[in-house]
């Protein structure tokens, strides 16, 4: 068995995410752990709030509260929602921890011991109105590569390239609007990325196997224009990580802190090591997992991420690392995503568009979203939310096939041979197809899971309840029951196994629903089908079980008219 180190892209802090944020990054990282771990392997799964920056200051400003009580609070709240969704971290760590603070500026000491840091004495853009130097995310303007007009100081959220607030044509201050900005002198650090351009050439080179959307942007900004630029990785704010060499003052930078995407990254680790502290185990308990030297040197590493963190996880953490020159682990895999839009739009944190995490299980619960929302994975292309496709999806794969099997099955059993699994009867051809296609169905869906492609893993699991429901409707055991029992009983005996089945196989999509089969099945035989026919034949004749209550249930169309009004505005 392997061992698995997970990680998703750590949400800001500042505001509740919305379902374009849950699927580009936290909930297939999710689907691929608990798939994981039910095959047996050992699965590391982190998870953070990414704290620091303009961001949270602002929030904090606005609420009123200490930037560091908002955090504590919000990240409360986004650890709820989490839970609520069901992402099964094995730790949801802070940014703002102290194991961050050391490892952040224990790898910006190796950086400048190893002469990756430059000192800058730069330009930078003050702005009179706010009285303050503007980081970059707060000044806003148009993008030099695609004329972009809403272009922020750090990236371009249109076309992802990673900018410095200097390069935006038309600056203005994000805070007031104000256009009252001058330059002023301050000392920065820079990592010298560029130096390392040519490892990190070789490196994306040798990963062949990436996924296309990963490796393209990747090799834009290591090949397009000026190359791989090196990038500032200190700020004038208070809140972050003060800038420091190891456990030394660092001459000139006092009263800065690191910025913010130098940091986050480095937090996939110091939230490891939160998660040994959480659980009094001791150094090496969490360095197994990323130290070569130290028992990583067999771990496999996967990052998922929105399309918009891909330069950042493949040029500037690798830069951090390599620089280092310790043996941190470098990730094996990095699965990115697309944009999920809405209705016709794109979701907006700023402008509250769409539908936000705590909306959504106010709503439904959990599986509803989970299952729709990895059904439509924007892996290939960007997807779209349109309540008209996700009303469709529920009401077909989730009630009419699945859900209704269930029913039919339980109900059926229930009332001709009593709540237990009929003895009698045994396969015929009919059953014998079935078990075939589903031996074949399992193996692709497993193939899938293990290549993270969530949209054909989820249309193979979605083949496998058809077939049951397709079985189920040509044997007819409430015709066969009529003429024949022993055949009816072995066609329902298998459709009750079926159900088991469909517990064990659908649970890292809809974790719920397979908990709740499972008690109605009334067996702890979770065991993945890797002989089907076994499988098929896990609940014996005269095993108990219940009927349970409606697996899913519809969304009519009067409902969805109301949530598609509810959600057409803004957030308030
Ligand atoms: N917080 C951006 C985001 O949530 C950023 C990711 C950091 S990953 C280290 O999309
Ligand atoms: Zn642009």
């Amino acid at each position: 068995m392997a061992r698995i180190l997970i990680t998703s892209a750590i949400p800001y802090i500042n505001g509740i995410k919305h379902l374009g944020n849950l699927v580009g990054s936290q909930l297939p990282a999710d689907l691929f752990a608990r798939y994981m771990r039910q095959r047996g392997h050992e699965v590391m799964f982190i998870c953070a709030t990414d704290e620091h920056g303009t961001p949270a200051e602002l929030a904090a400003a606005k609420t009123g509260e200490e930037v560091a009580d908002y955090c504590a609070r919000m990240h409360d709240v986004q650890a709820e929602l989490a839970r609520g969704f069901r992402l099964s971290f094995d730790h949801f760590g802070r940014s703002s921890s102290q194991r961050n603070h050391k490892l952040t500026q224990h790898f910006a000491g190796k950086l400048a011991e190893n002469g990756y840091i430059e000192e800058v004495t730069e330009k930078q853009v003050y702005s009179k109105a706010d009285g303050r130097f503007l980081p970059d995310r707060y000044i806003e303007g148009t993008c030099p590569n695609c004329g972009y007009d809403k272009a922020r100081g750090d990236q371009c959220e249109n076309c992802t390239k990673q900018l410095d607030p200097t390069d935006l044509i038309d600056p203005r201050s994000a805070i007031s609007g104000s256009t009252d900005l001058e330059v002023r002198e301050t000392k920065h650090l820079y990592l010298r990325q560029s130096a390392l351009k040519d490892r990190l050439d070789a490196w994306i080179d040798s990963k062949t196997d990436w996924p296309v959307l990963t490796t393209s942007i990747a090799k834009k900004w290591l090949h397009d224009g000026d190359g791989l630029q090196d990038r500032g990785i200190t700020r004038d704010l208070h809140w972050g990580v003060p800038v420091r060499k190891g456990e030394e003052d660092w001459p000139g930078m006092e009263g800065k802190v690191f910025y913010v995407w130098f940091d986050a990254p480095i937090e996939y680790i110091a939230a490891t090591a939160e998660w040994a502290d959480a659980h009094g185990l001791d150094e090496a308990a969490w360095r197994r997992w990323w130290r070569e030297d130290e028992g990583a040197g067999d771990v496999r590493y996967v990052q998922f991420m929105g399309k918009d963190n891909v330069p950042f996880h493949t040029l500037s953490f690798p830069a951090t690392i390599m620089g280092s020159g310790e043996p941190w682990k470098l990730v094996d895999y990095i699965k990115s995503f697309n944009y999920l839009n809405y209705a016709g739009g794109q979701f907006s944190t700023s402008q509250g568009r769409g539908v936000f995490m705590d909306q959504a299980l106010e709503i439904l619960p959990a599986d509803y979203w989970r299952w729709w929302l990895l059904s439509h994975a924007p892996e290939n292309s960007d997807s779209e939310f349109t309540w008209e496709n996700f009303q469709v999806s529920v009401n077909k794969d989730l009630a009419d096939v699945l859900g209704n099997f269930v029913s039919r099955v339980t109900k059926f059993c229930r009332s001709k041979f009593g709540e237990e699994v009929p003895a009698g009867g045994e396969n015929g051809p009919a059953e014998r197809a079935l078990i075939e296609e589903l031996t074949t169905r399992i193996r692709a869906y497993e193939g899938h899971m293990e290549a993270m492609e969530i949209r054909k893993a989820a249309g193979e699991l979605r083949a496998i309840w058809v077939a049951g429901n397709e079985y189920l409707q040509s044997a007819a055991p409430w015709s066969t029951f009529k003429t024949d029992t022993e055949a009816a009983a072995a066609q329902v005996r298998l459709a009750l196994n079926l159900i088991r089945l469909y517990a064990v196989l659908s649970r890292p999509f809809i974790p719920d629903a397979s908990a709740a089969l499972m008690t109605a099945m009334q067996t702890g035989d979770d065991s993945w089908p890797d002989d089907v026919p076994a499988a098929l034949a896990a609940l014996p004749a005269g095993h108990a079980f219940t009927v349970p209550d409606v697996t899913f249930r519809k969304i009519a169309d009067e409902e969805r008219a109301e949530w598609e009004a509810k959600f057409a505005g803004t957030r308030g």
